[in-house]
């Protein structure tokens, strides 16, 4: 049995160049790992408490000292000598001596980045790859290996750019009958196709905060037309090799109860919005809609679900926040078809795999995400096949803090394969 012995933790930044906490763990037989944390740029009301420092003279408030005092004063006395194989018992023990609802105490960004260093290193000490130790604590093991389908954040808007894109993300979704590595070869061609698109018609080629490209068009509907005509110029069907989606983040044009975005001249109601949606809808047939509406418009979102739900999945990222108590609302007012899982909305790895669970039971989609700013830690790539997700969102197919998600699937693509060959797995 390997105990944990020490904990590090550091002030590091990520890609947008804010800090953020990375912990080591080393555990009794030597077994080191470290886990970093990521953080939101559209961050709903709701989540978990991400601590920042709030002292303006460092790094505009957002330095994380005090989550790090919190994990050198309060976490290492807590858990230090604990059995690093048992990580429900670590992430009560994280929860207990957080003792609020929200991680307000400690922080999220505390307590996630304990939870994911202990159970990297236990994972080493255990021999198992990451995935396989994480699917020991996943109820539904029987559920097939397989790597969730990619959707890919090719267009940026919103809080993730400086442009004039309302909604936050245009998706490309490879038809989820392809492999991982064929969707990944979808993924990034197309990207590098826009690239030529934009090119051509002298838009800016110059990147958001996920990766993709944040051309300055006019509004909504061009970043789609643009999407469309790559792919028609492609050597890939849309509506069957490649489909869209969108992350709206619908909190972030939604003010005095009204939605105001640049396709339309006057603010539109919950109603006109979802209106907006159909008409679009019959044009682009979306596989996906993430945050259509803000995240206490029920009304909306029970509206929407009813009306495309035959054909879109409807996702609740900001309106669900990975808490259970968001999540039971959503299931009994029918408000969503799919659900965003993001460990840090929580703020522990067993927390998270929970949501998971409820949410699988519910019958709905299950997307496992990375957050705007991010780290090259690859733990979520991890996660994601142990909660047997099926789909994840890691930005575009370009930075190394997303490719470094999508490379490390690639990874465990082909140890499912060879564990299946060899041990008749499935
Ligand atoms: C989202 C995420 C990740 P952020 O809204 O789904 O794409 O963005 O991390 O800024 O909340
Ligand atoms: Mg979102």
């Amino acid at each position: 049995m390997a105990k944990i012995k020490q904990i590090f933790a550091n002030e590091i930044f990520d890609s947008r160049g804010n800090p953020t906490i990375d912990t080591t763990v080393i555990l009794s037989d030597g077994a080191t790992a470290s886990a970093s944390c990521p953080s939101g740029a559209s961050i709903g009301s709701y989540e978990a408490v991400e601590l920042r420092d709030r002292d303006e003279k460092r790094y505009q408030g957002l330095g994380v000292l005090k989550a790090i005092e919190n994990i050198q004063n309060i976490i290492a006395p807590g858990i230090i000598g604990l059995d690093a194989a048992k990580q429900p018992e670590l992430d009560r023990t994280l929860i207990e001596l957080d003792g609020t609802q929200n991680k307000g105490k400690l922080g999220a960004n505390a307590t996630l980045s304990v939870s994911m260093a202990v159970c990297k290193a236990a994972a080493k000490s255990s021999v198992l790859p990451l995935f396989l130790y994480i699917r020991q604590f996943v109820k539904r093991e029987n559920i097939a290996l397989k790597i969730p389908s990619p959707l890919f954040n090719l267009i940026n808007g919103g809080k993730h750019a400086g442009n004039n894109l309302d909604f936050q993300e245009f998706l490309l979704i490879p038809a989820t009958s392809k492999s991982y590595t064929e969707a990944l070869e979808i993924g990034v061609s197309i990207y590098h196709e826009l690239k030529k698109v934009l090119k051509q018609k002298g838009l800016s080629t110059l990147v958001g905060d996920e990766g993709g490209f944040g051309p300055n068009v006019s509004n909504n509907m061009d970043a789609l037309m643009l999407l469309k005509e790559t792919v028609d110029q492609s050597q890939y069907k849309f509506g069957f090799d490649v489909f869209f989606g969108m992350d709206v983040a619908a909190n972030s044009f939604y003010k005095n109860k009204q939605y105001q975005i640049r396709d339309k001249s006057m603010a539109l109601s919950s109603d006109d919005l979802i209106s907006y949606y159909e008409e679009l809808n019959k044009q682009f047939n979306f596989l996906y809609l993430e945050d259509p509406l803000s995240e206490d418009d029920w009304e909306g979102w029970e509206k929407i679900l009813s009306s495309v739900s035959h054909s879109t999945i409807v996702v609740g990222d900001d309106l669900t926040v990975t808490n259970p108590y968001r999540l039971q609302m959503a299931i009994d007012k029918k408000a969503i078809s799919g659900i965003i899982i993001k460990p840090n909305q929580v703020g522990t790895v067993i927390e998270a795999l929970a949501v998971v669970e409820v949410a699988r039971a519910a019958g709905l989609k299950i997307i496992v995400s990375h957050r705007s700013g991010e780290t090259t830690d690859d733990f979520i790539a991890d996660f994601a096949v142990a909660a047997s997700a099926d789909f994840v969102k890691f930005g575009a197919p370009a930075r190394g803090e997303r490719v470094v998600k999508y490379n490390r699937l690639l990874q465990i693509e082909k140890q499912i394969k060879s564990l299946s060959d060899n041990l008749g797995m499935k």
